[in-house]
């Protein structure tokens, strides 16, 4: 990975500090392209360390559970590289030491708890198995072993549901949202919205707001379904409003503002002010939550 471009970098560029190492290289099974990119997500914990999420380039999902391969893992270095001393896998033969945590299939995206400083992620899986997830140092979070979707094209996928050493997601959704962004939201400007969880949505293309309560998901809220946009990020502006970015060949950048409130339109060309619907949908199956931290 380069610390100036994300994609097409030279081997010889100075500004690669990390690189992701997939020992023993896997053969790559007949008939399935690699459609993913290896990396795809960065975020600094409070301690100055960088997670680094690796999803699992599809073709090489195995590789999730191998902790000698890069492939479908959260990995935690310093900035300049280097592995901290307590990392999980510190001093285990084999194991590449910067892994974090491991059976991750796509991440799609990470934020920091704004009170526990935890990260959370968010990972597209198969066919109903999209997740969100609580990474934690040392754990398994199961792919492809253990998943609550199947293929897309119809066959179940490894060996059930919840495995003895694997953790359950937080939450899951089937059908699928293609999760994308993901914000802790902290302002102000939506009133109740403060403390949840705003999450992109690719596909149907939705805004989804989880509100938590002791660290499990107590409700999900959708918002904006009738836009027909692809949703690519959420992010929180110095305003306190939400922000989202539309994936398309016009892509948007949107405020979401209350609908109870007047706003004045913005002298900010693509932009404007979109009004949450405010009847709600709550339909997603609860995966088992684990304790609150
Ligand atoms: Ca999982």
């Amino acid at each position: 990975m380069c610390a100036r471009r994300e994609w097409g970098c030279s081997p010889k560029c100075p500004a690669i500090f990390w690189r992701v190492r997939t020992p023993p290289a896997p053969a790559r099974p007949r008939g399935r392209r690699s459609r993913y990119a290896a990396v795809y997500v960065r975020v600094f914990a409070r301690d100055g360390t960088l997670f680094v999420t690796q999803g699992d380039r599809f073709a090489y999902r195995d590789a999730a559970q191998d902790l000698a391969s890069g492939l479908g893992k959260i990995m935690r270095i310093h900035p300049d590289g280097t592995v901290p001393a307590d990392n999980p896998f510190v001093g285990r033969a084999g194991a590449q030491r910067e892994i974090w945590s491991y059976g991750h299939r796509n991440v799609q995206s990470a934020a920091l708890h704004p009170e526990t400083g935890q990260l959370w992620i968010v990972e597209h899986g198969p066919r109903g198995g999209d997740e969100l997830n609580r990474p934690e140092a040392g754990k398994n979070y199961g792919w492809p072993v253990i998943t609550y979707g199947a293929e897309y094209w119809g066959p179940k996928i490894g060996e059930g549901t919840a495995k003895p050493g694997m953790e359950q997601p937080l939450y899951y959704w089937d059908p699928v949202i293609a999760p994308s962004g993901l914000l802790f939201y902290t302002g102000d400007a939506i009133s109740g919205w403060k403390g949840s969880l705003l999450i992109g949505s690719l596909r149907p293309g939705l805004l989804v707001r989880l509100r938590l309560a002791d660290g499990r998901v107590a409700q999900e809220e959708r918002y904006l379904g009738d836009l027909g946009e692809r949703i690519r990020d959420v992010r929180q502006g110095p305003d306190g409003h939400p922000y989202l970015l539309t994936d398309s060949g016009d892509g948007r950048i949107l405020r979401v503002v209350p609908a109870s409130r007047e706003y004045p339109s913005r002298p900010i060309r693509r932009t404007g002010g979109i009004r949450p619907r405010t009847s709600l949908k709550q339909s997603r199956r609860m995966g088992a939550a684990p304790p609150a931290p």
